[in-house]
Order: structure tokens, then C-alpha cells, then sequence
């Protein structure tokens, strides 16, 4: 079929809202034939420094100063005259010229939100197009497997005032045999946690990713709770399911030391590192997202050589998806892990990339969500076309959260006995799971 016909004919931007009901941006594109691709944008709220620019508008009269008009504006006319024409086949070459039309380095111009809805759009308006779902025509005939999804059952930090300081205790269920069973387990804990918290009179009001947030003094409260829920619900935590932690340490990070205020610790990076050892070899953690503050590149090194063997060290704030980042980090072996969200880079392809790099270097990837979703799936088939070893989604609670794992399910049923779930596996380069 002659590519001329996916040619785009017209591409438009609205305001829409998110998950904590601020703007955020959608772009609808539309080819020749008719073909659509929609897409919106997710928001964070611990959102690191070296992230590419969200464009707000900053006018106080208009969402508290939080909406997108001029993103939409640039969208609808920057953006729309300089890709309509284009094939909305040539992904890469439509991102390298909405990089080129921005012209800086963090996509402050014209908004990495605006940028990245007509990125995506472009790739659902081209898979679309070519008949195919998403995934496959991401990833070709390699995309199988299934990531093994990593659940924020218990909410804190930035995600839930008052409750915790860490901001994410995530359960993993690489024990199950499939997706769908991954699901299962992992539902049924997180309902068996709020049983306990009922037991124990805590509150099971939900935070930001639809995890639980009560108010606990300390970290290590939390991950008893979990094991217990784990526990109750029939499951051995260490071997059905793993906890993984986002602390979002930048978020506690004052005058170079941390501040744990639930516990009434003020900790050195050394000490901080020191504080990690003691819960890995106390609890059943495999995983430390931004464990340090996202410019402390040698503590970064430190910690790794520390826990790197034993646990999966995760840079999100650190990195930003930002390609000459994951380069230093390793150069600097400041992980052994990355973190992938589409709005710190803002466009697909060079999410991708930073995908490949991560790989080629041995490390393992986890596509994420943001605090602030739309009911946008993307990142599901974002994650079995790159053959990611993990996505993080939230809580198995709140349809923009499970709106990913239901696609994540549909991709499963769909592939059939070709479906991978690399259960495990998945954590092949750590020493301590057999
Ligand atoms: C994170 C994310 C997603 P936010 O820190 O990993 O869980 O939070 O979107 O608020 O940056
Ligand atoms: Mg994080």
C-alpha cells in the first residue's frame, strides 16, 4: 500500500483532565484515509529536575494556573503545519522534526506535553493505519512477553500527605505463570492489606495510585503490613512475590541529608545506604527506586556496588529517561536499572532508544506511569513492544491505573500461547533469587 495515504492530514489538541483532575494534554491525529490515533499525556507530581519541560500556562485565573492552552496553541499550529504531509509511518523522522521545530535541549519551547501526545498519536494513527495493534507494530514479531507488573499497593510521600515517608511500597509477583495470574495474586493481596489495616483501625483511603495510605511511623511498618497481607491472603512472600520501593528520595532530601520525619531520622547519604542494607537483608525487597537524590552520582555508585548484587537498583529521577544521563550512569555504574517514562523525554522514539541503551548495557527496564493518568494505555504496548522486563502501574484500584494492566491482559489473551511471562526470570542479573 503506497505510504502516501498515511499521510497526516490534520492534527489537533484539546484540554483534558487527569487523574487528579488537572489539565493535560490530547492530540488527535487524522490521515488521509481517515485514520485516527489518539493520545494524552500523564503528569507526576515527584517529578525530577532533568525531565523535559510540561508546558503550563501559569495563568492563576485558569486551574489554579496549571493549564495547557499554549501547549495546545503550539500543537494546533507549530506543530500541526510542520508534520501534516509527513507519513505517519516515519516515526523517527516525525520525532526528529518535532525536536528539531522545538529547538532546546529539555523541549521547553513548544512543551514536552505537547510534543509527546502528537508523538504517540503519530504511532497509534500509524499502527492503526498498518492494521496492527500497537505493540506489534512497535516491536514487530519479537513482542511477546508480558512485563511483570510491579503493584504500589501502599502509597506515601508526595502521593499521599501525611502518610508515609517513602513514597511507593510495590508488590511483584514474579511467582505467577502468567500475566493474568500475576493479576490475581496481586488483587488479592491488595485486599487482604486492607483487611489487615481495617484490623489494625488504620485508614484505607487510597493516595494518588490508588494504593492505601495510612498514616504509619515508620518505613518498616509498612513492609510488616505487606508481609502480612501477603501472608493472609496464602501467597510466601520471597517466593510468590517480592516488595519492591520507590522512596523518591529527592522528595526527603534537605541540605545534604535525609529527613525519614514519620521516624524522626535525619540520615547522611552513607547512613542512608547503610538504612537500605538493613532492609534488604531484613525484608524480601528486590528493587530501590531512587534510593539517593537525583545529582548524588557517586553516592549513586556507592550504593550499587553495595546492593547491586542482591537487589535491583533503579534510577528514575536520576536518569529522566534522558539518554546522555543513562550514559553516565553507565559509565559511573550508578545502577544496574532505569526507570522509562514517555513525558520526562517527550517522544517515542527517543523513549526507545534510551530502552535499547539500557539493554545493551545489561540492565533491566521498567516502564512506568505518572501520579497524574489519563486512561491512555500506551505504556502497555510501550512495554511488550521494548520486551521490558517490568511495568509499574499502581495500585490493582482506580481505572487509570488498571486501564494499562487490563490492556497488559487483553495483549496476553490476544498472543495466545506465543504470551511470555518471564515470571523469575525476569531478575536474572541478581544473585540471590535462584
Ligand atoms: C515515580 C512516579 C510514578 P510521579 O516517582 O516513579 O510512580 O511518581 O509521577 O509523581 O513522579
Ligand atoms: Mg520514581
Amino acid at each position: 500500500m503506497p505510504s502516501q495515504i498515511a499521510s497526516i492530514k490534520s492534527v489537533k489538541a484539546r484540554e483534558i483532565l487527569d487523574s487528579r483532575g488537572n489539565p493535560t494534554v490530547e492530540v488527535e491525529v487524522v490521515l488521509i484515509d481517515g485514520t485516527t490515533g489518539v493520545a494524552s499525556v500523564p503528569s507526576g507530581a515527584s517529578t525530577g529536575k532533568y525531565e523535559a519541560v510540561e508546558l503550563r500556562d501559569g495563568d492563576k485565573r485558569r486551574y489554579r494556573g496549571l493549564g495547557v492552552l499554549k501547549a495546545i496553541e503550539h500543537v494546533n499550529t507549530e506543530i500541526a503545519s510542520a508534520i501534516v504531509g509527513m507519513s505517519a509511518l516515519e516515526q523517527a523522522a516525525i520525532d526528529q522534526r518535532l525536536i528539531e521545530l522545538d529547538g532546546t535541549a529539555n523541549k521547553a519551547r513548544l512543551g514536552a506535553n505537547a510534543l509527546l501526545a502528537t508523538s504517540l498519536a503519530v504511532a497509534k494513527a500509524g499502527a492503526s493505519f498498518r492494521g496492527v495493534p500497537l505493540y506489534r507494530y512497535l516491536g514487530g514479531s519479537r513482542a511477546k512477553q508480558l512485563p511483570v507488573p510491579m503493584l504500589n499497593i501502599l502509597n506515601g510521600g508526595k502521593h499521599a500527605s501525611g502518610s508515609i515517608d517513602f513514597q511507593e511500597f510495590m508488590i511483584v509477583p514474579v511467582g505467577a505463570a502468567d500475566f493474568h495470574k500475576a493479576m490475581q495474586m496481586s488483587s488479592e493481596v491488595y485486599h487482604s492489606l486492607r483487611r489487615v489495616l481495617e484490623d489494625k483501625r488504620l485508614s484505607t483511603n487510597v493516595g494518588d495510585e490508588g494504593g492505601f495510605a495510612p498514616q504509619l511511623p515508620a518505613n518498616e511498618d509498612a513492609l510488616r503490613l505487606i508481609l502480612t497481607a501477603v501472608d493472609r491472603a496464602g501467597y510466601k512472600a520471597g517466593q510468590d512475590l517480592f516488595i519492591a520501593l520507590d522512596p523518591a528520595a529527592s522528595t526527603f532530601y534537605q541540605d545534604g541529608e535525609y529527613v525519614l520525619s514519620r521516624e524522626g531520622v535525619t540520615l547522611s547519604p552513607t547512613e542512608m545506604i547503610d538504612y537500605y542494607v538493613k532492609l534488604i537483608s531484613d525484608y524480601p525487597i528486590v528493587s530501590i527506586e531512587d534510593g539517593l537524590v537525583e545529582d548524588d552520582w557517586a553516592n549513586w555508585s556507592l550504593l550499587t556496588a553495595r546492593l547491586g548484587k542482591k537487589t535491583q537498583v533503579v534510577g528514575d529521577d536520576l536518569y529522566a529517561t534522558n539518554m546522555k544521563r543513562l550514559e553516565k550512569g553507565i559509565d559511573q555504574k550508578a545502577s544496574n536499572s532505569i526507570l522509562i517514562k514517555v513525558n520526562q523525554i517527550g517522544t517515542i522514539s527517543e523513549t526507545l532508544a534510551v530502552i535499547e541503551r539500557a539493554r545493551q548495557a545489561g540492565w533491566t527496564t521498567i516502564v512506568s506511569h505518572r501520579s497524574g493518568e489519563t486512561e491512555d494505555t500506551t505504556i502497555a504496548d510501550l512495554a511488550v513492544a521494548s520486551n521490558a522486563e517490568f511495568i509499574k502501574s499502581g495500585a490493582p484500584c482506580r481505572s487509570e491505573r488498571l486501564a494499562k494492566y487490563n490492556r497488559l491482559l487483553r495483549i496476553e489473551e490476544e498472543l495466545g500461547k506465543a504470551a511470555h511471562y518471564p515470571g523469575k526470570r525476569v531478575l536474572y542479573n541478581l544473585e540471590r533469587i535462584e
